[in-house]
């Protein structure tokens, strides 16, 4: 049996260490970020951020793109006469519709780009507009949870499909004069493939990024990457084809203020694999014969 006043300090003792336990846990959100949560560092600009930029080039014949067959909607024939495949954009051997993005790197001061989830300029919002029976962009670039406003242009039903890998599936029917609809995707994906499910030839590509460190190819190849904080990053070039795309590495240090350089090639061989293998010399491991 326990006395009054034992029982008086024991009740005590367990309501304050109630308290601290509850104090431990309203800690403001970034002291104590894990590695199971999204949320992550702010990066505050120095003003002394730099640039990554280039040209995507194809070696050797592109393929050309190829007369689509719009005969299923006489709507999609009169407004798109001359519609083609848009697999691969090339003018005098430079590549349009090419994701080029950071995929991972450390900023000068040895923090990782993946650390941090709030950058400075995170776009706000992007369109991708069904026009002449296909989308505009063809390949899109947008930051995790950033609206996309997606138009139909045209005089018929256009039913845009999502269909990623980390985020959720999502099929909407947009009809003919339809108001606009809005779409997010919460986790990073590279990249999302979107299809119309009235229109088997349209195809377009979203790309959901943790930060806005990305740029699409334009026509003539080029792309850049503006506020990129000094440091060592791995830079990716990704175009569409297979399953699930193909992408080219570079590593590229960008110094204060300064500009990076990254020129990526597709098709071709010459920026393939060395051609011969080295054969490993043969070793002899005298143990094996060692009987049991
Ligand atoms: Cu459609």
């Amino acid at each position: 049996m326990l006395s009054k006043t034992a029982r008086l300090w024991l009740g005590l003792i367990v309501g304050i260490s109630l308290m601290s336990l509850a104090s431990s846990c309203t800690k403001k959100p970034d002291e104590d970020v894990g590695e199971t949560t999204e949320a992550g560092k702010t990066y505050t600009a120095k003003g002394n951020e730099g640039t990554i930029s280039g040209v995507v080039s194809y070696t050797g014949t592109a393929p050309e793109a190829k007369k689509i067959d719009t005969a299923a909607d006489p709507a999609c024939t009169s407004k798109s006469p001359n519609l083609t495949t848009e697999e691969w954009a090339v003018k005098d051997g430079k590549v349009a519709n090419t994701y080029v993005y950071i995929k991972e790197g450390t900023l000068a001061d040895g923090s990782k780009v993946s650390a941090y989830s709030t950058w400075p300029n995170m776009p706000a919002s992007a369109t991708l507009d069904q026009n002449g029976c296909h989308y505009k962009p063809h390949v899109l670039g947008v930051v995790v949870n950033e609206p996309i406003t997606i138009t139909n242009s045209d005089p018929t039903t256009h039913n845009i499909h999502f269909t990623p890998k980390s985020n959720p599936d999502w099929n909407q029917s947009q009809p003919n004069g339809a108001g606009a609809l809005t779409h997010k995707l919460a986790h990073a994906e590279v990249l999302v493939p979107v299809k119309c499910n009235q229109h088997p030839w349209m195809k377009s590509y979203v790309a959901v990024s943790k930060h806005p460190f990305f740029a699409v190819t334009a026509e003539d190849g080029s792309f850049t990457i503006k506020g990129v904080p000094a440091g060592k990053y791995t830079v990716v070039a990704w175009h569409e084809g297979g399953a699930n795309g193909t992408e080219k590495t570079m590593e590229v240090t960008v110094p204060a203020s300064g500009a990076a350089k990254a020129d990526f090639s597709f098709g071709g061989t010459a920026m393939g694999q060395p051609s011969s293998l080295q054969i490993m010399p043969a070793i002899e491991f005298p143990m094996a014969t060692m009987k049991h």
